[in-house]
């Protein structure tokens, strides 16, 4: 191994956070072999064997979006346009119902930015999950949703966040925050918050006691730089903030978008994104391997280049669906232990704030 890897390993080995400089590097160096041993020895101290999955359903409510992303194949400008909708609360409740299994512990909700809704409409539809589906955990909207509700509702952040609370909200989801470079989001996301607000989003939650993650969407018109000044901006909230839990790299799929010139990111290049973020952020704990966007067999991969996370069944997906992802939309418990075993891992089931969820065979089967 060279000198700069070595050093590396010794910064990892000491938890000294790798600098800017080590990042760059990182993402340039050929030795993907190398590097992803090092994050999976780092991996390895803090999770042992252990690879965490949960059983969980994703809704989308409304894909009616005011933004204008271009990387985007799930939103829809306006209601009435082709494939746009808007679910009302009782559709919801309808759609979660024929899909709900009494096994379930999350629900994941991300929407589009839709001028249409009244703030109750978010009010009503978690306190509906919470009433119907007392058992599932509401990991819901974005830090980019928290902000558009903000300013078209003139509430804070805290204001926001503290009704939904209220209603049922138990953590956020990490999307939205792209690339926080002002370069690459005024080109690709124009109209969505900045970095600064993305992150006093999340900040404002973890300080109301909220645990969030964190993701950074790699392969579209980034520089490496770019790539490892969002790792360290996350980083340094993390060390204010302690909030985040886990960190999700998304990969750019480039069918039904602006972008599909673009070619999407190679798997050496995801694996290379998971071990390089490993190593950047050792003060976030859990780095996920979204099966959904990486594909089934490069998430397995991932679980020995640094990731401990595969997320959950799923049951459902459309962002990544309708921009090219040829994964299932869901994948049974069974397929996902299966998968992490055959990576030599051992499955363990967790909630969404990652405490371990202990099944008798007869319930796991069901
Ligand atoms: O915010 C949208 C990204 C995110 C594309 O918190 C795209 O555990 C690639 O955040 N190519 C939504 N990426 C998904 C998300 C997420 C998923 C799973 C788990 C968690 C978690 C969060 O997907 C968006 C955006 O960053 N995205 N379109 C695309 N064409």
């Amino acid at each position: 191994m060279d000198s700069f890897l070595d050093q590396i390993r010794e910064k990892t080995r000491s938890s000294i956070p790798l600098s800017f400089e080590d990042g760059c590097k990182l993402f340039e160096h050929r030795d993907l072999l190398a590097i992803g041993s090092i994050a999976n020895e780092l991996r390895e101290s803090l999770h042992g064997n252990a690879t965490y999955y949960n059983w969980n359903l994703h809704l989308n409510s409304t894909n009616v979006c005011e933004a204008d992303c271009l990387f985007c194949s799930f939103a829809r400008l306006e209601m009435g346009m082709p494939q746009a909708y808007t679910m009302s609360v009782d559709q919801a409740r309808e759609w979660i119902s024929k899909r709900y299994n009494p096994g379930m512990t999350e629900v994941h909700i991300v929407n589009g930015l839709n001028p249409n809704l009244t703030f109750e409409y978010y009010e009503d539809l978690l306190a509906m999950i919470r009433k119907e589906f007392p058992a599932l955990h509401i990991k819901a909207f974005t830090a980019v949703e928290i902000h558009y509700f903000s300013e078209k509702y003139g509430m804070s952040y805290e204001q926001v966040l503290t009704r939904l609370m209220a209603a049922g909200l138990g953590s956020l989801p990490g999307g939205g925050a792209e690339i926080f470079a002002d370069r690459v989001r005024k080109k690709i996301c124009r109209d969505k918050v900045d970095a600064e607000g993305w992150l006093e989003v999340h900040r404002t939650a973890h300080r109301l006691g909220l645990r969030t993650n964190c993701t950074m969407l790699y392969g579209t018109i980034e520089t490496p730089a770019e790539r490892v000044d969002h790792l360290i901006r996350l980083r340094d909230l993390q060390a204010e903030s302690g909030g985040f839990q886990v960190f999700v790299p998304l990969a750019f799929h480039n069918e039904g978008n602006r972008m599909e010139r673009l070619p999407a990111p190679t798997g050496v290049e995801d694996l290379r994104a998971i071990a390089v973020s490993r190593l950047m952020l050792h003060n976030i704990p859990h780095i996920k391997a979204y099966w959904i966007m990486l594909g089934i067999k490069t998430a397995q991969t991932a679980q020995l280049f640094g990731s401990d996370d595969f997320d959950g069944t799923v049951t459902e997906e459309k962002v990544y669906h309708m921009a090219g992802s040829h994964s299932p939309q869901a994948l049974s418990i069974e397929d996902i232990k299966h998968v992490i075993r055959q990576a030599g891992r051992e499955p363990v089931e967790r909630n969404t704030v990652y405490q371990v969820v202990e099944r008798n065979q007869a319930a796991a089967a069901a």
